[in-house]
């Protein structure tokens, strides 16, 4: 394999950006450009340019690890002994507290194959109902306005190439400067095409440094902004009635609810001045076209679902949804955020972003797994319920491709739940803090060492090819499921087996998907190899029953770059206007906690930081948490650079240095939650859900700031 050069995709963001890998003799990997593919033609962060480090053998898992019976310590084992004990573990629980008491948790970073074998292990050969992922703790508020207002949930309906030739973009709480540098181009291509970007975000982030118009609202308002927004839509006779007439549903009461909203009203809640909201309109209305894209700041919120919804009523209210470079869309984050959450890992869903619930969906699903379609279980438990749970009704737990310990929201609770488990078994590829914990860990193959798809966030299905040979003593994810289910008894029959080969998996995955929202019978890997990827739907030629237009007898269908042009998902082809109010936040402050704390991500580190926190020129860019504030609080508090500040909130106490700058708002503090120990942003954050997309309150609780005496 030896100076082979490979095209292949980025481990991390849902960006999935083009890289070539060439693995030398003395068994580094060399990255360079890989300019054929046209979403980042060849640029790349820091993190994806750095990820062959984790590759080493030096800061990963080579040897299946089990907790001695002796010494309580990890200790190397074999993978026979280690399978084993893995399928006593889960099959003990089963057998003393029934198949719901054995739990799975999943993540968007897996690979479409291994998300799909995950569910379906779970369903058919633990017989649990209780499997869920991290995807939750994502996107899953703007999937769940999604659906309720366009009838199916894409995170971006239009591709990336769409956003310089539109003329407004409203970008709300969604960083890309840190958290998808390469797409940063988009948004600069929109300016000098004359376009202007407008930028929603408490903190003047270097995103916001690139806009037109910055609004920085009070952290957990954006609902309140949206609907002032949409108040002067109307007040300003600006709202697109022949659309509305025409394309949409639902707009009397939505109207309704915004005149609620007086401006004055808003910028009492948001913080926002009336004028920025009169110059928002103005600059989001005036063009031909527009868009609203939304990250994690508005929709990690216990109201996300409906905040999405207003802004998605923005856009349907200006005629700016299914329409040529107009529309609505989520950027969704982890390197597999997308097709992660289509394919059976969710609590509540079958393969193809189909229901647990409808009965149609199911019978298909358990026909192309040679099952009983009664011998499904139903709807499970959101993951942070899921997590809550543990040690109580859920006595067992597989975890694959997540790190709980430090990315779930009040984690001290969750870390406290995950130590008084049963059983636990990890797979992963580092020895991560929630692996630590394991009774059983495997050490898997990543990116590079093996073949996979996954679908980034353009909704463009891409092929993740093998570079290059994995360690001694590592096994992948498929290999694992594999052999757990020859262990825990999945059956002789040859539909049952799970397959350790991803072509072989994502065959079956056609076929399973087939018909469903996510519709991939069109797509197989040779197509992928051929082609720069291929955005579903992509029903395959033939008298498929398909929510997509099917191809002409035969023909290859071609995918679907853009969806809702001539009708929306819904019965009736029209959009679903949703009617909200403002809410508070589930926490606000108050004399004990008088200050708003956010939580969000810096440049060079990923996520729980399990794979980024191990290598060097990261770590050098990005040491370790902090707490970002404005010299008004700073000087209140008495607080200098660098001095560590206590925050403390109702859930616990980190503690991190201080970052002043009068880049934040005077009433919020800023935390990034890459790191474990003392500086855990989330041993703070407050687990209030969503009431339909049971997704945490991430983004908003209320906390005290203290210098922290003892130490300075
Ligand atoms: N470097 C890096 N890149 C990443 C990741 C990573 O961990 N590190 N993770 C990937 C993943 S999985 C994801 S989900 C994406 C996330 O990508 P983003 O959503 O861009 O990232 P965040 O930093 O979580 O949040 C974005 C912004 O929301 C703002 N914000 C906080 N509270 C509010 C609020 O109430 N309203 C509004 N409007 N804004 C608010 C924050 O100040 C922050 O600047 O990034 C992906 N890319
Ligand atoms: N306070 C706060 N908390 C947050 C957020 C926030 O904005 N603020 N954001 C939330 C969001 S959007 C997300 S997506 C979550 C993410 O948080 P996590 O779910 O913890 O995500 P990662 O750190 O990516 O964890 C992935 C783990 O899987 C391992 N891994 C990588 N590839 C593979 C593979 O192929 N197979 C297996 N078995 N393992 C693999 C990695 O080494 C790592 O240990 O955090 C959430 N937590
Ligand atoms: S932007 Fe995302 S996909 Fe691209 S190199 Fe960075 S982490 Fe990888
Ligand atoms: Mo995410």
């Amino acid at each position: 394999m030896q100076n082979t050069v490979t095209s292949t995709h980025c481990p991390y963001c849902a960006l999935q950006c083009g890289m070539n890998l060439t693995p030398a003799p003395d068994g580094t990997v060399e990255v360079s450009e890989r300019a054929d593919f046209p979403v980042n033609r060849g640029a790349l962060c820091g993190k994806g340019r750095t990820a062959p480090a984790v590759l080493s053998s030096a800061v990963r898992l080579t040897s299946p690890l089990v907790r001695s019976r002796e010494s309580g310590e990890l200790v190397p084992a074999g993978w026979d002994e280690a399978l084993d004990r893995i399928a006593e573990g889960l099959g003990r629980t089963r057998g003393e507290h029934g198949a719901d008491a054995v739990g799975v948790f999943g993540g968007g970073g897996l690979t479409n194959e291994k998300a799909y074998a995950l569910g379906k292990f779970a369903r058919v050969v633990l017989g649990t109902s209780q499997i869920d992922y991290n995807g939750r703790f994502c996107m899953s508020s703007a999937a769940a306005a999604g659906i309720k207002a366009f009838g199916l949930d894409r995170g971006l309906p239009f591709p990336l190439e769409d956003v310089p030739r539109t003329g407004c973009v409203i970008l709300v709480g969604s960083n890309p400067a840190e958290t998808m540098p390469p797409a940063l181009r988009y948004f600069a291509e929109l300016k000098e095409n004359g376009g202007t970007l407008i930028v929603v975000d408490p903190r003047r982030t270097k995103t916001a440094e690139l806009a037109d118009l910055h609004l920085a609202p009070r952290p957990g308002t954006d609902l309140a902004l949206a609907l002032g927004l949409l108040h002067l839509v109307v007040a300003e006779g600006r709202s697109d009635e022949a659309y509305i007439q025409e394309r949409t549903a639902g707009w009397e009461e939505t109207r309704a609810a915004a005149m609620a909203h007086w401006p004055e009203y808003v910028e009492r809640i948001t913080g926002v001045p009336v004028p920025r909201l009169r110059e928002t309109v103005r600059l989001f209305c005036e063009p031909e076209a527009a868009m609203v894209l939304t990250a994690r700041g508005p929709e990690q919120q216990a109201k996300g679902t409906d905040t999405v919804g207003a802004w998605i009523n923005l856009c349907l209210a200006t005629g700016r949804a299914g329409r040529p470079l107009s529309g609505y869309g989520c950027l969704t984050g982890q390197g597999n955020g997308q097709g992660g959450r289509e394919h059976g890992q969710k609590a509540d869903q079958l393969p193809g972003y189909r229901k647990l619930t409808d009965p149609a969906a199911r019978a298909h699903v358990a026909g192309v797994w040679g099952v009983d379609p009664d011998s499904l279980p139903g709807p499970g438990r959101s993951a942070y319920e899921l997590l809550d749970a543990l040690g109580g009704d859920i006595r067992s737990l597989l975890l694959m491709g997540s790190n709980p310990v430090v990315s779930a929201p009040r984690a001290a609770h969750v870390e406290e739940r995950i130590r008084s488990l049963d059983f636990l078994a990890v797979c992963d590829v580092v020895l991560s803090e929630t692996a630590a914990l394991a009774d059983v860990v495997l050490p898997v193959t990543q990116w590079a060492e093996e073949t996979g798809t996954t679908t980034s966030l353009e909704g463009r299905v891409l092929l993740r090819r093998r570079a290059l040979p994995a360690p001694d003593g590592v096994r992948s994810d498929l290999e694992v499921l594999h052999e757990l289910a020859a262990r825990l008894g999945a059956g002789p029959s040859p539909q049952k087996r799970f397959p350790t080969d991803p072509e072989e998996v994502f065959e079956e995955l056609r076929r399973a998907s087939a018909g469903g929202p996510a519709d991939y019978s069109g797509i197989s890997y040779r197509r992928l190899a051929e082609d720069n990827g291929v955005f579903w739907p992509c029903p395959a030629p033939g008298p498929t029953p398909s929510e997509a237009p099917g191809p002409a007898d035969g023909a290859v269908h071609p995918g679907t770059p853009r969806l809702f042009l001539d009708r929306f998902a819904t019965e009736d082809g029209r959009a679903r206007f949703v009617p909200v109010a403002h809410r508070a936040n589930a926490e606000e402050p108050d004399d004990e906690y008088p200050v708003l704390l956010t939580t969000g991500r810096v440049v060079a580190q990923y996520q729980s930081g399990a794979q980024t926190r191990r290598v060097d020129e990261l770590n050098a860019a990005a040491p370790g948490p902090f707490v970002q504030l404005h010299p008004r609080l700073a000087e209140r508090l008495g607080a200098a650079e660098g001095d560590p500040l206590a925050v403390v909130s109702r859930r616990g106490r980190a503690v991190a240095p201080a970052r002043i700058t009068t880049a934040i708002r005077p009433d919020t503090v800023f935390m990034p939650f890459h790191w474990a120990g003392e500086g855990r942003a989330n041993t703070l954050t407050n687990p209030a859900l969503d009431p339909t997309s049971r997704m945490p309150e991430f983004k908003v609780c209320a906390v005290r700031v203290e210098v922290e005496t003892a130490r300075s």
